[in-house]
């Protein structure tokens, strides 16, 4: 049987599986066929596949050599599905991306710096530019090291990944609907694009406060359903058109900061409760709630410095450049660490 050359990463929060663009097929159909018998989707357990069985786990990261001079290397995000047998490309990963430059560097790609290695990266699915600074000590990635990151045991070398330009990178404009607020069904939502999709609304306004944890809120089917109304109806508003089964827009409630942070979260991908947040969708969700006006603006407590974003598992820091009006520039750290490098074989 033939297999494919394959490395699997975590990346931040996530996990998934690399791919050198030339190690697949270059017809789209083809390719996604083979990614989901690779992956083990459909099946709620992934048991016949390498995937983990939970949207932050069905990932993969298809990387090649840039075409243009302005950045280093492409990288083509696709989520698959758990239990739908999906691919999409409709949003991008700041997650994976955490894996993305030292994925490069290992393939050679890219050249590996003496000390450190920065790695600019074209975000196919958006047209956007990430920037990501990893160590590199003797030329070679080292992922060891002592940053920890909320949701990951143990502590991993630090990756800096900085985002600029991020507004509309899927909707075209940073408030998708020509709002701050809008009333969704008789829910006031924000909905803003400054790198991914995101709907954000109060905790509260959907019945629960907002503290429970990723286990309560899975099994509130009850939510699940309203969620995926409040979703499909503020897709339509952001020009998304049908998003019924698409993985964005993403939704998060937002309730009263209880530990330190800046403002408590609780994020859907879609429907499903994610067990922290994304790194855009996070971007996403601060920018949206530094905004004048915004559903959820009035219970930011940001002090200056990183706005800390409360999870449930912990705590995502994001560096915010705020004009006053405009997020210009934002930057968050992550760790990742290679888990295995070696041949996939895809289910027949
Ligand atoms: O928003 C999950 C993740 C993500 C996406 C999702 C992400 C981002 O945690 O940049 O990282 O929103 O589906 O990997």
């Amino acid at each position: 049987m033939t297999g494919v050359r394959c490395m699997l990463l975590r990346g931040g929060t996530s996990k998934g599986a690399y791919f050198l663009a030339d190690d697949l097929p270059a017809d789209p159909g083809t390719r996604d066929d083979l990614l989901m018998r690779i992956m083990g989707t459909p099946d709620p357990r992934q048991i016949d596949g390498v995937g983990g069985a939970q949207p932050v786990t069905s990932k993969v990261a298809v990387v090649s050599k840039a075409t243009d001079p302005g950045h280093d290397i492409d990288y083509l995000f696709l989520q698959l599905g758990v239990e739908e047998p999906t691919v999409s490309d409709r949003q991008t990963c700041g997650n994976l991306l955490a894996g993305v430059g030292q994925f490069a560097v290992e393939r050679g790609l890219v050249p590996a710096g003496e000390d450190r290695t920065t790695v600019r990266i074209r975000l196919v699915n958006t047209g956007t530019v990430a920037v990501s600074t990893f160590a590199t000590p003797g030329g070679e990635v080292d992922y060891s090291g002592d940053t920890a990151i909320s949701g990951v045991p143990g502590t991993a070398a630090p990756v800096e990944l900085d985002f600029t330009e991020t507004e509309g990178s899927v909707c075209g404009s940073l408030l998708p609907t020509g709002n701050v607020r809008d009333d969704v069904g008789g829910i006031e939502v924000s909905c803003v694009d400054n790198g991914m999709p995101v709907v954000v609304a109060r905790a509260g306004d959907l019945g629960i406060t907002g503290y429970e944890d990723a286990t309560e809120l899975g099994a509130n089917t009850a939510l699940a359903e309203r969620i995926d109304a409040l979703r499909v109806e503020a897709g339509k508003l952001m020009g998304l058109g049908d998003v019924r089964g698409s993985s964005i827009p993403k939704t998060t409630l937002v309730a009263a900061p209880r530990d330190g942070g800046a403002i408590c979260t609780r994020t859907f991908i879609p429907v499903k409760p994610h067990p922290s947040i994304g790194v855009l969708g996070g971007v996403s969700v601060v920018t949206a709630l530094l905004l004048d006006g915004a559903v959820g603006h009035e219970l930011l407590e940001s002090g200056g410095g990183p706005v800390q974003i409360e999870h449930p598992s912990g705590k995502l820091a994001v560096a915010i450049e705020f004009d006053g009006s405009r997020v210009r520039r934002s930057t968050v750290i992550r760790t990742a660490r290679k888990l295995f490098d070696g041949t996939v074989f895809p289910r027949p």
